[in-house]
């Protein structure tokens, strides 16, 4: 064996056998919801950083770990966020979006207005980095970001906290805002708190299409 592998350490072992523990975790995730309406009840510095440490252990190209999360508690922060984010969205509805899209998102009864900015008690802003923080290269960018985001929503949803995948477009606002250096450049805007008592959920994301139409097995 290469001089640069070890014994697996640690390795995770579940106490069920492994189809009743994917069962069990299926029905974790399965209940998580694109929440829109969040309580201001406060949420732990020390969760969010758990929060962060399980997208960071996202696999990445030759390990490069090519992203940045920017967690925003600051009011003021958020509020200058939300600003920039309703600019943006008031251009989507009312020029960018084609009426294909515009008639996609009627449903989701979404619009320009983005209080749950301001209300979430964090918005997690992760960045993708085009160098490392060395200049050197990095690889699957987006591949590697977007496994690490999908790790941080699993395992908000593992916490019983609420998420939001928001993507205003385009996002060089949120760069500027934060201060963040040209080789951060903004990938996925996720609020994180509480769902608001009352909280509502569009009806038509709780279906998803049949496993037959999503798996193929050959
Ligand atoms: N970014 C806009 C529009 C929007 C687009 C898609 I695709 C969605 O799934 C939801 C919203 C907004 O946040 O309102």
């Amino acid at each position: 064996m290469d001089v640069h592998y070890v014994p697996y350490p640690d390795r995770y072992e579940p106490a069920l056998p492994a189809e009743a523990a994917a069962a069990a975790f299926h029905d974790v995730v399965r209940r998580r919801r694109s929440v829109r309406e969040f309580s201001d009840r406060p949420v732990s510095r020390a969760t969010i950083e758990w929060l962060v440490r399980a997208a960071h252990s996202a696999p990445s190209g030759a390990n490069k770990q090519p992203w940045r999360f920017v967690c925003v508690q600051d009011p003021a922060v958020k509020a200058r966020i939300r600003a920039g984010a309703e600019a943006e969205e008031r251009e989507f509805y009312d020029r960018r979006a084609n009426a294909e899209w515009l008639q996609d998102l009627e449903p989701l009864g979404t619009d320009a207005n983005k209080a749950f900015l301001t209300t979430a008690p964090w918005l997690i802003v992760v960045f993708q980095l085009t160098h490392g923080d060395d200049g050197g290269q990095v690889y699957y960018l987006k591949e590697s970001v977007g496994l690490a985001c999908g790790l941080l929503l699993a395992a908000a949803q593992f916490a019983g906290l609420a998420t939001l995948t928001h993507t205003p477009s385009p996002m060089a606002f949120l760069g500027e805002i934060l201060g963040r250096p040209k080789h951060e450049r903004p990938f996925l805007l996720i609020p994180v708190g509480w769902p608001a008592d009352g909280c509502r959920v569009p009806a038509r994301a709780l279906e998803r299409r049949p496993l037959d139409q999503v798996m193929v097995v050959v």
